[in-house]
């Protein structure tokens, strides 16, 4: 197989290590990614030439590490297609960012009646705030049901979107079954009917190219630490128009315009919404990686990880008593599996004897395991550092478990 990227794995420290007498394969970049050594060091650098709180002093590391913080909003906003960097949140992650939409656009505007569109696909990120939401204002929480293939059913998209809903709230790629979404025609349905469309981009905006208005996403959420940044850094991008509507949700340092003793006023976008001293160095640390990911081509890491994924479905799904779920084609860079009767807890950590690092469980998805009538999968997730061989491993470590478990 001749892949979209040659192997990448010198820029990443952490896979030269042996894991219980074998090379690191590392299989979990789904949940979070490896740090390239340039994040590493631009963290490091951070830290040791420039650190200081910013947007408050005038002193000189104030001015740098002020001009650091935006620059990196800046860098973000271009990697997403923004009209401005004013649109560009900073927050802890894809969870904080849904919160932030549930609170502070759907407090404000959904009332009994009205309708909010998730699919069973979602990660609980992206259900648990609407339930909450739909709980607080009286609206109604519906679903998209899935065809057996585990892809959104759009006759049903069709059926369920109409003049009650209010907003849609949908993953781009599933972290489970790694189906790619439709989101533009989704959204289309949704504008057609005065709806807003927010987007889980946490498992797509670290594996192929995003652009907010061609997505035809209203807001949009990803983390930094599943594309090469740091933990504790995240983003919620939104049109500047909806998030000038939005209220704050957390209230404090720097988010706002004037106080007295009664009241206050907020600042100026995006700065109402991040009270308090924010991740500084996790902002610098998202820079460094989308820099990285720019070096690398954003375009050659979606064809690369789709590779990935598609040839670790096809050959997972040749061996007799592995299930694996979601689409053959297209998919994202993972694969979901079980083995027979073996609990995926068992088949990780027969893989992790072997220097396999794999996620068992349910993912933050229990309704889709109810779905898929299991109660937990194993799940192998490829990025742009993994080759051909980290498929071989995969696939040896499978038939180990066979033997190990004599089935
Ligand atoms: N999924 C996984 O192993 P945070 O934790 O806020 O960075 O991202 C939450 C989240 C939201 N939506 C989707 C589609 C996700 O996959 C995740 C994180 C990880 O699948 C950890 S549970």
């Amino acid at each position: 197989m001749t892949l979209a990227l040659m192997d990448r794995k010198a820029d990443f420290p952490i896979l030269t290590r042996t894991i219980n007498g074998h090379r690191l394969t590392y299989l979990d970049s789904a949940a979070t990614s490896q740090k390239p050594r340039s994040v590493i060091a631009a963290m490091n650098r951070f830290y040791e030439e420039t650190n200081a709180n910013v947007l408050r002093s005038v002193h000189t590391l104030a001015e740098e590490s002020t001009e650091a913080f935006h620059r990196a909003r800046v860098s973000t906003a271009e990697f997403i297609g923004a009209a401005g960097s004013e649109e560009v949140v900073f927050t802890r992650g894809t969870t904080e960012s849904l919160n932030m939409v549930a609170r502070g656009w759907g407090d404000k505007f959904l009332k009994p009646g009205d309708e909010v569109v998730v699919s069973p696909m979602e990660h609980h990120s992206n259900l648990i705030p609407w339930q909450r939401l739909c709980q607080r204002t009286g609206a109604r929480l519906r679903f998209i049901e899935l065809n057996d293939d585990g892809s959104l059913a759009m006759d049903h998209a069709r059926a369920v979107i109409n003049e009650r809903t209010r907003l849609a709230a949908l993953s781009r790629i599933s972290n489970v079954l790694g189906t790619i979404n439709p989101i533009r025609e989704i959204a289309d349905l949704v504008h057609t009917v005065g709806g807003i469309m927010v987007v889980d981009g946490a498992q797509s905006v670290p594996h192929e190219p995003t652009a907010v208005a061609e997505l035809g996403a209203d807001f949009l959420a990803f983390s930094g630490h599943k594309m090469c940044g740091p933990t504790g850094i995240g983003v919620l991008w939104g049109r500047a128009e909806l998030l000038d509507a939005s209220d704050p949700v957390d209230f404090g340092g720097e988010m706002i315009s004037y106080v007295n003793r009664e009241s206050a006023t907020w600042a100026d976008l995006p700065h109402k919404f991040e009270a308090g001293t924010p991740n500084i160095a996790g902002a610098i640390g998202l820079a460094a990686a989308i820099e990285y990911l720019n070096e690398v081509g954003m375009a050659n890491i979606a064809q690369h990880g789709r590779q990935l994924g598609e040839t670790a479905y096809q050959r997972l799904s040749q061996l007799p008593g592995v299930a694996v779920f979601g689409p053959p084609s297209p998919r994202a860079a993972l694969v979901a599996f079980n083995i027979d009767k073996i609990h995926p807890h068992d088949v990780a950590q027969v893989f992790d004897s072997r220097g396999v690092a794999i996620r068992a469980g349910h993912h933050c998805c229990q309704p889709l395991m109810h779905w898929l009538h299991a109660a937990a999968t194993a799940r192998a997730s490829f990025y742009l550092y993994n080759q051909p061989d980290d498929i071989d491993a995969l696939v040896d470590a499978v038939e180990a478990t066979k033997r190990y478990f004599t089935i």
